[in-house]
């Protein structure tokens, strides 16, 4: 990283800097804030040991002398010194000009449609337990496509709970800790049953949502009963670029889902089927036929607008140019990103035996193992 042409401006609010041949500025608040010595920060864990009413609100730049490797800066009117890596200042850097449209996402996603049935993410159990790198791979996979199959599994019930606990922890809910799900006399949920499921995001009706859901086989002896994977962020792109008026109404309107089957659960959430955060970061895809309540957050006027747009949503959810399609076998399991990827089964026939069990997990226990795993390497 290369540092030059450090100068203190705006008479010590901000310093300029050149890094790698780019000007960047920063605050002086900012840079106090963000200083990484004993007295601000714990060396041993990290945080943050001062609060932002112990800098004082007139903070300045008084002096910037550039080092090596950075930035040695010291703060009026504490008369404070603090060094600042080049490194550091290019990853944190935020003085960027352009101005994001709605409906991005980050450099850790790609969003694909049925071509990644060439390259469906996948792993081995044996392997996975056995190497760190392949178990990084396996979860950013995840991070990338929101989806990834896993092979070789023990046919034993629980092991998908297994799974989660390479990276995580296992999210309890009313169905259990996990669930089976095959068809059943009387089904507290259309899942347990042989009928077609459309392609789905699960539990939109909790929130938080659960962000991740594994589903794993154990038994398939069916006709029919495929699995399809579709990525509702590309939904969200492809909708957003034939019809931006229909994005704009699913992302700025709450839609409403309940999950009444059963008497003493009555879970219910308001929450938009395109969840945008306010800097227009594509956050959140829900999308349930089944447990979709009356949404009553839309005036009137807007309504019917709103349901075309929702109906062109599920046409693009259903356009086979969009999903991926596979038939689980015993002793393999998929994880989607229950915030990002819609899953669906078709129907089944009633002759053979079709078992599943499914359970959920959360993303943010994941991203974390993952860039521990990463670090890991880096290290190396
Ligand atoms: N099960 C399988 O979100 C849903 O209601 C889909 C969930 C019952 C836990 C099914
Ligand atoms: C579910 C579900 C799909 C299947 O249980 O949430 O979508 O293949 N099941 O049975
Ligand atoms: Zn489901």
């Amino acid at each position: 990283m290369n540092i030059s042409n450090a100068r203190v401006i705006d008479a010590g609010r901000a310093v300029e800097v050149e890094l790698d041949g780019r000007l960047h500025r920063f605050h002086a608040i900012w840079l106090r804030d963000n200083a990484c010595e004993a007295a601000t920060r714990s060396p041993g864990n990290g945080q943050r040991l001062i609060t932002i009413l112990d800098i004082p609100g007139e903070t300045r730049i008084i002096e910037a002398r550039q080092g090596p490797g950075g930035l040695s800066l010291c703060f009026g009117p504490e008369g404070k010194t603090v060094e600042f890596e080049a490194r550091w200042l290019a990853h944190n850097a935020y003085d960027w000009s352009a101005a994001k449209t709605a409906g991005w996402t980050g450099p850790d996603i790609t969003r694909w449609d049925s071509a990644m049935r060439n390259e469906v993410p996948s792993e081995s159990w044996p392997v996975v337990t056995a190497d760190r790198g392949a178990l990084g791979r396996w979860l950013s996979a995840v991070r990338r496509y929101g989806f990834a199959v896993m092979t070789d599994m023990p046919t034993e019930p629980g092991m998908l709970c297994k799974v989660a606990e390479l990276f995580g922890y296992v999210r309890e809910t009313n169905y259990g800790r996990f669930f089976d799900v095959r068809a059943e006399v009387n089904p507290n949920n259309l899942a347990y049953t042989n009928l077609g499921l459309q392609a789905h995001t699960d539990n939109p009706y909790r929130d938080p949502v659960p962000t991740l859901q594994i589903l794993a086989c154990l038994e398939n002896t069916v006709e029919g009963g495929d699995s399809i994977v579709v990525d509702g962020f590309k939904v969200a792109e492809r909708l957003q670029a034939e019809d931006p008026e229909g994005f704009e109404l699913l992302s700025s309107h709450c839609a409403r889902f309940a999950y009444e089957g059963v008497k003493g659960v009555r879970l219910r959430a308001k929450r938009p089927m395109i969840e945008l955060g306010p800097d227009g970061e594509l956050i959140a895809i829900r999308f349930n036929n089944r447990s979709a309540a009356a949404f009553r957050d839309i005036p009137y006027e807007v309504m019917e607008a709103f349901y075309a747009a929702y109906r062109r949503f599920a046409e693009l959810v259903e356009d086979p140019s969009m999903e991926v399609t596979f038939k689980l076998k015993p002793g393999e399991l998929f994880i989607v990103d229950n915030t990002r990827v819609l899953h669906a089964r078709k129907s089944f026939s009633g002759s053979g035996r079709r078992w599943l069990q499914g359970c959920y997990a959360d993303k943010d226990g994941l991203l974390s193992t993952l860039v521990a795993i990463e670090e890991e390497g880096s290290a190396e």
